[in-house]
């Protein structure tokens, strides 16, 4: 056997898919590359993003790191979502930043000492032994804790980890279905933009353009320490978010009062596409998951009938305080990952991938409009092109049959995670990295490109559009 042949097989032995034509011996590298970020991100019991920048445990990351984890180590992925589940409020609600105590207290903006958990949430039923914040992110987790529980069923059944998470994963659906229907039309809203995971998009600015700043003294950015002001979001938003999270803490965190209230596609999109994976974990369970899979055939109706727009061709943001948001972001065409979306919108979020405002020149996915007038190709979700969001749509794509540009796609984020050394997001028209370097969900999600080729994401009841 040749060089070629003997490292194909010994990669292949490991479940990675490797072209001898095109990336050589970059697949073996990525992987150890990849592995050796999330090493160093590791605590012990879960990944922190980045050490610097964000130096505790985040809801959304931990659930695509997760995903990726599954592929080093099943035991290590499933610790990574139980020790998120520990923390989870009575009222169901998964926070999005779980405090690390170790972690000094100026190392992270807003510190526990401003959302108060454990006295702000007692009435939500924060717990009292770990600090957190107190808004939430994506729901990214049930479609995690399946994935990570078919990675390897022998362990999962053997520390009992779908039976553990699953009443929490529940809760966590019924808190966000019953307590965050704040329009009364069926989807989710979301209270503040870190809520929704893509704090600074331009889909913000009319919303927050009514929510008057804390003052800037008020508060110091730990953020400005190590990343670059001109990656990052303005002080002027920084001041809204501030106002935003302190008005909710202070209201102790009671749904429904403040003055963001936003109904968001990919946030929807992403519960839709958990309440598959709930469905799937109930029935490994041995109780039927069809009134789940029911739920989410009928949310995914509410979404389109909601948020779709014919004109874009893609779905929008509604502002439910101020009516229609018309810019474009990537959150629009997350939903392509659901396989029960009409035949002719999934049509319409093809050609919106291809056409001239989401087709960059790296091949990757911008977080917003190319020809948007917000656009910035460096600035934080205004314009650069993040690895979540295009994993996501790399499985919507295959999702859809659209093999060809799933691999195309597939090739750009290897490519672009490999040369950025796994930038937590690169400018979409030249790949070069912005944010922190060694960023944990980019490095978990290269290692679930390079094993999980077919990517059988498994988040409808039988897959298919419906025509
Ligand atoms: C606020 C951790 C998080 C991600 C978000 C991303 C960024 C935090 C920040 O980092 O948000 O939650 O301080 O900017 O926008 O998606 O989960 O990686």
């Amino acid at each position: 056997m040749d060089r070629t042949a003997q490292l194909t097989a010994r990669l292949t032995g490991r479940g990675i898919v490797y072209d001898p034509l095109s990336t050589a011996p970059s697949a073996a590298s990525l992987h150890v590359r990849a592995a050796r970020v999330l090493a160093a991100n590791w605590t012990g019991t879960s990944t922190v993003p980045s050490r610097h920048l964000y130096p505790h445990q985040w809801s959304w990351d931990s659930a695509f790191i997760a995903i990726g984890l599954r592929h080093l180590s099943p035991l290590r992925a499933q610790t990574e979502l139980e020790t998120l589940l520990a923390a989870q409020w009575g009222d169901g609600r998964v926070p999005h930043i779980v405090f690390s105590p170790s972690v000094p207290l100026d190392a992270y903006f807003p510190s526990p000492d401003f959302w108060r958990s454990s006295t702000a949430g007692r009435a939500a039923g924060a717990p009292r032994t770990v600090q957190t914040s107190g808004i939430v992110q994506p729901p990214v987790h049930a479609l995690a804790a399946w994935l990570v529980h078919r990675a390897d069923p022998g362990l999962s059944w053997a520390r009992g980890f779908l039976a553990r998470v699953y009443p929490r994963l529940a809760a966590w659906h019924r808190y966000l279905l019953r307590r965050r229907d704040l329009g009364g039309g069926g989807l989710v809203s979301v209270v503040h933009p870190w809520e929704q995971g893509m704090d600074n998009s331009p889909c913000w600015d009319a919303p927050l353009a009514r929510v008057a700043p804390a003052p800037a003294r008020s508060f110091r950015r730990a953020d400005l320490d190590h990343g670059a002001p001109g990656d990052r979001p303005t002080d002027l938003d920084y001041g809204r978010y501030v106002r935003l999270a302190a008005d909710y803490r202070d209201g102790e965190y009671a749904d429904g009062s403040g003055e963001f209230i936003v109904e968001d596609p990919s946030f929807n999109a992403l519960l839709i596409a958990s309440e598959h994976a709930l469905a799937r974990i109930a029935a490994e369970l041995g109780t039927s998951g069809s009134a789940r899979h029911a739920r989410a055939e009928r949310l995914t109706a509410v979404l389109v009938e909601r948020l779709w727009d014919d004109a874009s061709g893609m779905f929008l943001c509604r502002d439910l305080r101020g009516g229609a948001i018309r810019e474009r972001s990537v959150s629009g065409l997350v939903p392509l990952l659901l396989p029960g979306l009409p035949h002719d919108v999934s049509g319409a979020l093809l050609n919106t991938l291809r056409g001239p405002h989401f087709a960059a020149r790296t091949g990757l996915v911008p977080s917003y409009d190319l020809r948007g007038p917000a656009f910035e190709p460096n600035r934080y979700w205004r314009g650069p092109a993040w690895f979540n969001t295009a994993w996501l749509v790399e499985r919507g794509l295959r999702a859809h049959g659209e093999k060809g540009a799933a691999d195309d796609l597939r090739t750009a984020f290897l490519h672009a995670a490999g040369d950025s050394g796994f930038a937590e997001y690169v400018d979409p028209g030249t790949g070069e990295a912005c944010g922190a370097p060694g960023f944990g969900w980019t490095a978990a999600l290269t290692l679930d490109l390079l094993h999980d080729t077919d990517g059988v994401m498994e988040t409808g009841e039988e897959g298919g559009d419906r025509r």
